[in-house]
């Protein structure tokens, strides 16, 4: 069912805290974590506790759980003093999308080039 936890599922097994993961903020409905392979040197991940495979069928299956996300986007940047960020969705393997539990990335504390490669 929709939102259900997914045996097979690492960000499901972060948030059920079965692997590890350096958590910089935790919400009822959402956890923030650094990215284990950070690209800038503010690299963290905002995802719902709730499993949804991508950013879209999130926001299709619940839009108020995909509002938490993006506002805890900001919260990351704030906590990071970041007055310049990047959010990225990243929707479908061709994209980069590696792991199918959706997730934002929140990335800054460099300059970032425009277009994304
Ligand atoms: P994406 O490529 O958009 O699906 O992003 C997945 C990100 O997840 C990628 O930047 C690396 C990160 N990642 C993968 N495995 C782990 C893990 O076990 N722990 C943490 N903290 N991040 C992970």
């Amino acid at each position: 069912m929709a939102g259900e936890a997914q045996d097979d599922c690492l960000f499901c097994k972060i948030v059920a805290g079965q692997i590890p993961a350096t958590v910089v903020r935790e919400t009822a409905t959402t956890v923030a974590f650094r990215d284990i392979n950070p690209k800038a040197p503010v690299h963290v991940l905002v995802i719902p506790k709730a499993h949804y495979p991508d950013a879209a069928s999130l926001a299709e299956g619940a839009p108020g759980l995909a509002a938490d996300v993006l506002r805890e986007t900001r919260a990351v940047a704030d906590e990071e003093k970041l007055e310049s960020y990047r959010t990225v969705f990243n929707t479908g393997a061709g994209a980069g999308q590696t792991v199918f539990h959706a997730h934002a990335h929140v990335l800054g504390g460099r300059g970032l080039q425009w277009p994304p490669g």
